[in-house]
């Protein structure tokens, strides 16, 4: 079964989904759609947003985290924890992620032009440096891990993601605000599916992080 996943033909939202689907080795297809298509394609889609996963003929699957969360339970190494107090935390760190992710969305992409800057330094006092100053104390205790015991999961993925979001589209530096997201990058990279992806043309970002 070789999962379709939609989005639009460039680097964004879509690149956390890609980047579980490598790790836990599920077999997936990208589409891209072009900005020009956009327009008669959004009616055909269920919240006119992407991106989404056709999982069957009957199963249209929307929202990144909901995909996330599948394919981190669906594929192989564990990305979602079988134990369900760490799987619990593990949904509080992307919940927390998620918070900040659509500031960051709104202060660079949807706020009107002349309330930019203000809604970015909004972001970046605010959710964006009491988030990664949580997750930052975790990865510090935990070997640049989120969960302790060098147990990578969704979250690490989520945060190793979103810090490359920040600096592809941003003059933000993640690493301010997480001093240790270099050693959770080390950790991303240490694992053989997450570093041929991610050196691959595969990933539209075009850089490692
Ligand atoms: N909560 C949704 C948000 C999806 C979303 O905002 N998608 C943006 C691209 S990142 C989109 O489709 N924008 C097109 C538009 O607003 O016309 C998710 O995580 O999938």
């Amino acid at each position: 079964m070789v999962f379709e996943i939609v989005y639009f033909d460039h680097y964004g939202r879509v690149d956390l989904v890609k980047l579980i689907a490598e790790v836990a080795n599920i077999p997936y297809k990208f589409v891209g759609i072009e900005d020009k298509d956009w327009k008669d394609f959004q009616p055909t889609t269920r919240y006119g947003l992407l991106p989404f996963v056709k999982i069957n003929d009957k199963w249209t699957l929307y929202q990144s985290i909901a995909i996330s969360r599948f394919f981190a339970q669906e594929g192989e190494d564990n990305l979602y924890p079988s134990d369900r107090v760490e799987a619990t935390i593990t949904e509080e760190y992307v919940a927390a992620l998620e918070d900040a992710y659509n500031k960051f969305v709104y202060a660079t992409f949807l706020a009107p032009e002349d309330r930019k800057e203000e809604e970015t330094k909004r972001l970046t006092e605010g959710v964006l440096r009491s988030v990664f100053k949580v997750l930052n104390a975790e990865l510090e205790n935990n070997g640049g891990y989120l969960l302790p015991g060098g147990k990578l999961t969704w979250a690490d993925l989520y945060f190793v993601e979103f810090a490359s979001n920040l600096s592809y589209y941003t003059k933000i530096d993640p690493v301010t605000f997480a001093p240790q997201i270099p050693k959770l990058r080390e950790n991303v990279l240490k694992h053989p599916r997450s570093k041929a992806y991610l050196e691959s043309e595969r990933n539209l970002r075009k850089s490692v992080f």
